[in-house]
Formats: structure tokens, sequence, C-alpha cells
């Protein structure tokens, strides 16, 4: 097991700032999501990482792929695209995708389809699309399933399952995040034993979201299933710290780790 972080919980003004800080924590990877590191280049960031145990994980995608407007829609595909040449040029794990956040944008044409089925098709086009990318770039997608206050469209990773299922291509795979998964589904570690073969990443917050170790979530029956698997990717922390932040990622890492042993 590896661990790692969402960039914006680091403190320090610049990404190399960061990486400092999480070689002496222990972490082993970053998520970039912050236009700090995300208005670099390439060769700027395989700079920032050369020779550091810090690895680049997740790479934030794009947000508009269900918009209704075309070109809006297009502007999501691009920078996608965009994305998941980055991804393989700086050799990180992989593009995140949240296909939609909150209520449908585009409109209900029920009786024919309603807005969630439309929804649906659009994005299994775009994901279709997108997994040949993946193929020709040899990196991965992964869809992250969201509680039902965030959005209406994936919630568990069954139905994030479902869509890699459809697509059928590598490259199209899910991640599995515990606060959205204690939200979410009945049981966390046989919902992962059942989506196993299509979890590429996990994101780990305890059940009020703070650093794991302060809420009730009991981590060790999921990451059991994960072993079970065989996962060998990251933990990605995201969620709120209490205490000083480097504290608490300390805090985290140390329960992470006994947590995972324990599993
Ligand atoms: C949003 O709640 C979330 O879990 C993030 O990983 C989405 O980028
Ligand atoms: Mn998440």
């Amino acid at each position: 097991m590896r661990l790692a972080v969402r960039e914006g919980m680091v403190p320090g003004s610049t990404l190399e700032e960061k990486l400092d800080l999480l070689e002496r924590l222990g972490y082993d990877g970053i998520e970039l999501h912050t236009p700090e590191s995300l208005g670099r280049d390439a060769e700027d960031l395989r700079r920032a990482f050369a020779g550091r145990r810090v690895r680049p994980t997740t790479i934030d995608g794009a947000r508009t792929l269900l918009s209704p407007d075309p070109s809006e829609r297009r502007t999501g595909m691009d920078l996608l695209r965009q994305r998941l040449e980055l991804c393989r040029q700086i050799a990180a794990t992989a593009v995140l995708l949240v296909p939609i956040f909150g209520r449908p944008l585009i409109p209900d044409l029920s009786p024919w389809r309603t807005a969630v089925e439309l929804e649906r098709e659009l994005l299994l086009t775009e994901l279709k699309e997108l997994a040949q990318d993946c193929e020709r770039l040899g990196v991965t997608l992964v869809i992250e399933p969201l509680n039902r206050y965030e959005t209406h469209l994936v919630n568990t990773l069954d139905q994030g399952a479902d869509l890699c299922r459809r697509v059928n291509r590598e490259g199209i795979r899910i991640m599995a995040d515990f606060f959205h998964m204690s939200i979410e589904e009945a049981d966390i570690a046989a919902s992962i034993r059942q989506a196993a073969p299509f979890i590429r990443y996990v994101h780990v917050a305890d059940s009020n979201r703070l650093q794991p170790g302060r809420g009730h979530t009991d981590f060790r029956p999921g990451f059991r299933a994960l072993k079970e698997a065989g996962y060998d990717g990251y933990l990605g922390v995201e969620c709120r710290l209490v205490g000083t932040p480097t504290e608490a990622l300390q805090e985290a890492a140390d329960f992470l780790r006994k947590a995972w042993a324990e599993a």
C-alpha cells in the first residue's frame, strides 16, 4: 500500500515545498489539481518530480461532459485529452473524472428518454471515445462515484463498474472513496469485492470527512477486501484536517498504515 494526499491539503506555496514536506512525512504520492501544478507544462512537472520518492498519482479531469452546450462538452473532452496526455508524460496513475456534480443539466425528454437516461447514454458515448485515447496513450481514466448529496448519476461502486463493463476497455476504471462509500454502500467490503477488478484508486476520509482516525469508520474490513483483491495502489487522503496540517497529515499516515497492517 502506498499513501497519497490531495495537493491542496498540503502546506507550502509551491509544489516543490509540498513535495519536500510529504517526503519528510513518509508519503508516496500527491494528487494534482491546483492551478499551481496544472498550470505548469509537462517538462516543468517532470523536473519537479525528478529524483523524488513522492510520485504524481491522480490528475483532476474535466467537469463539463454532460453539459447541454455542445461547445462546453467539446471543451471538456479536449481538456480531458490534454490531461490524459499529461498523465502519460509524467507517468501519473490516472486522470480522475466526476461525470457530473448536482442535478442533470440536460432536459428531460420523457416519455422518450429521461434526463438521466440521456446522461447515461451520452456519458457512455464519451467514455468509449476516451477509452481509445487511454489505449493509445497507455493511461487510465478513473470514474469516481460520489454520494447522493453531491451527484445523482454515479453513486455506487456497482454503478461505476457497470459503466466499465459497458465500455469494456482497460483504460476506463473506477475509484473507491471511503467517505462516499460510507453513505452509499450497504457493506463497503462486499461492494469492494464485487467491483474489485475495476478499482484502480482509493480515497480515504473518515465518516465526518476529517482525517482517518477522527470519525467512526472502521477501515479494516474494506482494507481487507482491497488486500484480498491484490490492490497495491494508493490510499489518497482527501479530507478536512483538524490540528495543524503537518501534524494532521502525520497522524493520518500513522493511522492508515496501522489500519492497513491490521486488516
Ligand atoms: C468529491 O466529494 C470527491 O470525493 C472528490 O474526489 C472529487 O474530485
Ligand atoms: Mn474523493
